[in-house]
């Protein structure tokens, strides 16, 4: 089957760079979104989003008018769906809600012989859930869950592993889950992304393949906590972790990822609560790494309160009011300008709330503080550095691992991510 015109709803993080992908391969694409701001923003041939390139491929879709952005969704011949899927509640329940509105939206719009693909993170069941809301809106059409293999539209789940910062090129080279809610499903979506996908088209059920997805960022979110685990372990065995990690994983068979101060972003951490939802009692590994990630930024606060008392005690002649700190990084990962969702956001936020002194933001990827810590002073590295008294490191971005090991001498530091040497 070939696609000449596909539309795709939902124009964030992952659905624009899908769009502009498609359309680079001169497939018609209408975007649909609900945000008026990024319609017009794309119709300019610009992007409200950053990702690496991704202007340069939305733009020349747009001016050689294969990508448009719009409201209201219009007829196709695939339609792919990429809108958020939180979750709600103390207990992380999955918010389906905008699924729910993105299928109810294209439902008037869908013709026999239609793919729809679900591309969001969604729990196990919610391709289900979204082909009856289809077959809700629209008796008149036959889906995979009633008719089988002969339903007039193909429905399957296809989600995208791609790394934020390398989307362009991993939504290419990555392979791909197909899971198709019949095998004709699958084999329309595998057509779909032929058009495009240099890596594997993989096909299974729409079951699996939303598992699979939530099992790829529960396996990275175990792995995660099973070493901040052991660095909050060999802090009170008076260990450096940084180098027991090194040391172990110099076995042929074992590679212990890297501790952080939590661990942040719109994926892993939320990901392994579709598990925890679907099979509460069963997912007792996943849902104590959670715990153990979650608690990890109110381990690293502590940390730095035991430091200004220390601080206190060698100095005398000093009150807290007087202690300046200075926290080095708020994004949720290193060199990236990302501070949603993230653990040094969080630490940096409840160290101004509760130091009586000044503290002082160093991110070289931000120009300006985010509006919740708009009271605070967003520094340079090199005054931090002079006229800090307590330096907490909680990204490891490269400006901060380039600084040069005799700046830090007799600094008291606390490293949340092994970046400076130990020698405080
Ligand atoms: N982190 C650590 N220690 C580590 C690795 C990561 O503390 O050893 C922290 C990071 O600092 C960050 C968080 O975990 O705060 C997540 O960072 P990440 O680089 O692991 O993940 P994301 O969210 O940028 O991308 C992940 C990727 N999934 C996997 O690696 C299994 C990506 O392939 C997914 O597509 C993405 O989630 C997503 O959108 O689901």
């Amino acid at each position: 089957m070939k696609f000449n015109t596909i539309s795709v709803v939902g124009l964030g993080y992952i659905g624009l760079p899908t769009a502009a992908v498609f359309a680079s391969r001169k497939v018609k694409v209408i975007g649909v979104d609900v945000n008026q701001h990024a319609i017009e923003t794309i119709n300019k041939g610009e992007v409200h989003i950053v990702e690496p390139d991704l202007d340069m491929v939305v733009h020349a879709a747009v001016k050689e008018g294969y990508l448009r952005a719009t409201s209201q969704p219009e007829p196709a011949e695939a339609f792919l769906i990429a809108v958020p899927t939180p979750f709600k509640g103390d207990n992380h329940e999955p918010d389906l809600s905008y699924i729910e509105s993105a299928a109810k939206s294209i439902a008037p719009v869908l013709s026999r012989g239609n793919l729809v693909v679900l591309e969001s993170t969604s729990p196990v069941g919610a391709t289900e859930q979204m082909a009856a809301w289809l077959a809700e809106a629209r008796p008149d059409l036959s889906f995979p869950q009633d008719a089988g293999e002969d339903s007039d539209i193909r429905i399957a789940h296809c989600p995208e592993r791609v790394l934020p910062g390398h989307v362009i090129r991993e939504l290419v080279s990555n392979d791909r889950v197909i899971g198709g809610m019949t095998p004709k499903c699958s084999e329309a979506a595998s057509n779909l992304y032929g058009v495009f996908l240099q890596g594997q088209c993989v096909v299974t059920t729409a079951r699996t393949a939303e598992m699979c997805k939530l099992t790829e960022n529960s396996f990275r979110d175990v792995n995660i906590a099973f070493a901040n685990e052991l660095s909050i372990i060999c802090d009170k065995l008076d260990i450096n972790v940084w180098e027991l990690i090194r040391l172990a994983n110099r076995h042929p068979r074992v590679n212990i990822l890297q501790p952080g101060p939590g661990v942040g972003g719109h994926c892993i951490a939320v990901d392994p609560w579709f598990i925890v939802s679907s099979a509460p009692s069963e997912a007792q590994l996943i849902s104590t790494a959670r715990k153990v990630n979650d608690g990890k930024p109110l381990w690293v606060q502590e940390k730095v309160k035991l430091a200004i008392a220390d601080f206190l005690q060698a100095n005398s002649d000093r009150t807290a009011a007087d202690v300046t700190i200075a926290c080095y990084g708020l994004a949720f990962k290193p060199d990236i300008d990302d501070l949603r969702e993230s653990p040094a956001l969080q630490i940096a936020k409840g160290l101004f709330a509760t130091h009586p002194g000044p503290v002082l933001m160093v991110e070289p990827n931000v120009k300006a503080l985010p509006r919740s810590l708009a009271q605070a002073e967003l520094a340079t590295l090199e005054k931090a550095l002079e006229s800090a008294d307590i330096h907490v490191l909680l990204v490891d971005h490269k400006q901060f691992k380039a600084v040069s090991p005799e700046l830090l001498e007799g600094k008291l530091i606390i490293d949340s991510r092994g970046c400076w040497p130990e020698n405080h």
